[in-house]
């Protein structure tokens, strides 16, 4: 053999050793050899790598790290939906899924597959000719976002497979992380001063969904297989059961505790079991999923709407336990909204001592008639936060205080506003320091002024490095003050300017969007541009002709009134106009209104209506309303006495209306909206 096919034969003979014992170690919890003879057997196969990189294979044990972080996520149409579970509560819960499955396909007799459900993200993996090629999270069960680089570095996910497995398949699992190790991450952001992860499952998918791969590879990160998703190449086996054996075959993770029940009775009995065992487990489960055993009755049964007839979670009931209130926080959210949490005195509820509970907003509070000072009940169910139930009010001593939300924002101290309607409170103040930075965020956002290359890590290193406190000073950042960014270089500073320059252009509804007004999300923004040309007008519109638009009610009228009352937000619009940021829109028009492209224009006293009053009519139809004739004048309305504009209109042969021909007009177009 020559030198080369030699250190082949060495590096296939590694790669085979190193993908066995990370299987024993990661799959099957039961290692042969101590982690210092299979850091050696890596250490020579990197050596090899090295030395001939043209050996190297995307599914080498060595290639599990390092891709670079990616600016967001592509897309992945998974080519089989990824289903949802419809839920059990009870037994009843149970007997019923029972009845109507046996219902559809009478005289069949079934059995069943308990399994943990575990508490986690639910991901797709797919294999093509025996490697790993793509990863995904669910997504909405049709979309999911591709983080393969992510998955590839959980190291219980199989890189490659034998070759008993089918040519092309994937296989569905649900990506999780072990209690322990989110006590450790936990340990880590509070030293870092990051927020906590409330839950497993919430460290599970933000470890998951992280730009940066490297970052994912120090998450203790593991997944539980569950699922055969669509294949080729080969008959799946006739049961649940078998598949799953047949997966355990191929190397994948399967959980150890799947139970096969043969009644109904066994599969309460397994719920119930573990009910009382779920806390032994090193991981979070939130309840069972029971499952149809046979293919063939599967595909029979079919589904209803996102979820299969032939699978149901049974979720644990809620364990529950009282203590005192003793004050209720406000946390400032992200979008400035003020969210009320529970202080509560320790109690341990089901083997976990809860202090703090949620508490959604103030409508809640008052609902439920929860007042600082009183015994609460609180239920914890599954691992999320716990909530408060209610006040045990026969253990009230009267001194219990009644909970209203502040006036002024905690972080701030601006003006607290809620729309009518709204069930939250939110600080008015998009420049709030508890909101400064989403601000900013969403600002430069895809859907907003679409910023290339200022996305949320060098809005927060900017922020963080005090070179911008609102999205205003953006477009003050100088090639100097950007390569002093970690990462940033002449090329990629230059990008950046260059992308700042180019998004002054966005069209209006654009901007509206991006200056974070309470409440105006792309829709309403793309609607308000139809009435208002420009920034400045909207700031300026009333609110009975905001009311006046339809689709426009009190909320987000109010919210828009608060956020031009706020001196914070007019200041950023100033610096933005004086950036050049573009303020107007090119044509306001909406064709599909009944006055669309019709300017009017009103002269005289009327007798029945306020001028005002008419223009937010005209506006609302989808008309414009002008204050002087001109070419563009399709009509002139004419009150008592009326000026010089109607000689103009005459001379210009535009059409006259008297105040109730005009009215009857746009009673008319009106009726044609309803
Ligand atoms: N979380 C789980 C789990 C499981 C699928 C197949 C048919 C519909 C659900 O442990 N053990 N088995 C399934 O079976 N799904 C699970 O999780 C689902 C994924 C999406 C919603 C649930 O989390």
């Amino acid at each position: 053999m020559t030198e080369v096919e030699i250190i082949k034969k060495r590096v296939a003979g590694l790669r085979e050793q190193i993908n066995y014992h990370n299987h024993r170690y990661h799959v099957l919890d039961s290692p042969e050899i101590s982690d210092a003879e299979y850091d050696a057997l890596l250490v020579e196969l990197r050596k090899l790598e090295e030395a001939h990189p043209e050996l190297i294979t995307p599914d080498s044990p060595t290639q599990r790290v390092g891709a670079e972080p990616v600016s967001a996520f592509g897309i992945v149409v998974h080519p089989r939906p990824l289903l949802s579970l419809a839920n059990a509560f009870s037994d009843e819960d149970i007997d019923a899924w029972y009845k109507r499955i046996t219902g559809l396909v009478p005289g069949q007799d079934f059995d069943f597959v308990c399994e943990l459900k575990i508490d986690g993200l639910a991901v797709a993996l797919t294999y093509d000719n025996r490697s790993l090629v793509t990863g995904a999270t669910r997504g909405n069960g049709y979309q999911g976002e591709n983080i393969t680089q992510n998955l590839r570095t959980v190291k219980s996910i199989p890189l490659s497979v034998p070759s008993t497995a089918p040519a092309r398949f994937e296989v569905r699992g649900e990506a999780y992380l072990p209690r322990k190790g989110l006590v450790r991450l936990n340990e880590e952001r509070a030293a870092e001063g990051q927020p906590l992860f409330a839950n497993p499952r919430n460290a599970a998918a933000g470890s998951v969904r992280q730009l940066d791969p490297r970052i994912t590879a120090r998450r203790p990160l593991d997944i539980f297989i569950y699922a055969l998703g669509w294949s080729e190449g080969i008959q799946a086996p006739p049961t649940h059961w078998e598949t799953m054996q047949y997966l355990r075959s191929l190397g994948f993770k399967i959980n150890p505790n799947m139970t096969r029940c043969k009644n109904l009775d066994e599969v309460k009995a397994c719920c119930h079991g573990w009910a009382e065992r779920r806390e032994e487990l090193p991981y979070d489960i939130d309840g069972l999923v029971i499952k149809v055993n046979s293919i063939a009755l599967q595909e029979e049964l079919g589904f209803v709407g996102h979820d299969p007839r032939w699978a149901i979670a049974y979720k644990f009931p809620a364990v529950q336990g009282t203590t005192r209130l003793l004050d209720i926080g406000i946390n400032v959210g992200r979008t400035g909204s003020l969210n009320p949490y529970a202080i509560l005195e320790p109690v341990n509820i089901g083997g976990v001592t809860i202090e703090r509970a949620a508490l959604h907003n103030e409508d809640d509070i008052h609902r439920k008639d929860i007042r600082i000072g009183d015994w609460v009940l609180v239920q914890r169910a599954g691992e999320v936060i716990p909530e408060i139930v209610g006040p045990v009010v026969s253990r009230r001593t009267g001194g219990e205080k009644v909970f209203h939300m502040p006036a002024a924002c905690p972080v701030c101290h601006a003006e607290v506003i809620r729309g009518e309607g709204e069930a939250m409170h939110r600080c008015a103040n998009t420049a709030c320091p508890a909101q400064a930075l989403e601000s900013i965020i969403h600002f430069a956002s895809k859907g907003a002024m679409d910023i290339d290359g200022v996305g949320e890590k060098l809005c927060r290193s900017l922020f963080e490095k005090g070179l911008i406190k609102d999205s205003g000073d953006l477009y003050s950042l100088t090639h100097d003050s950007l390569l002093g960014m970690e990462r940033m270089g002449e090329k990629s500073a230059a990008n950046v300017l260059a992308s700042l320059e180019k998004s002054k252009d966005r069209p209006l509804a654009r901007l509206i969007f991006a200056v974070g007004i309470p409440n105006i999300g792309e829709e309403t923004a793309s609607i308000l541009v139809q009435h208002y040309n420009s920034i400045g007008a909207l700031s300026k519109a009333g609110r009975e002709e905001l009311m006046g638009i339809p689709s426009i009610g009190p909320k987000v009228s109010d919210g828009i009134l608060a956020f031009f009352r706020q001196p914070q937000n007019t200041d950023i619009i100033d610096k933005l106009s004086k950036a050049g940021v573009n303020m107007q829109s090119a044509e306001t028009v909406r064709r599909d209104l009944p006055f669309s492209g019709r300017e009017f224009v009103i002269t005289g006293k009327l007798a029945a209506s306020g001028r005002q009053e008419l223009e937010v009519k005209i506006r609302a139809l989808g008309g414009k309303a002008g204050s002087d004739v001109t070419k563009k004048t399709g009509y002139l309305v004419v009150g008592a006495d009326p000026g010089a504009k109607l000689a103009r209109a005459q001379a210009l042969g535009i059409k006259i209306l008297n105040e109730n021909e005009f009215l009857q007009m746009v009673k008319e177009a009106e009726d044609r909206l309803k």
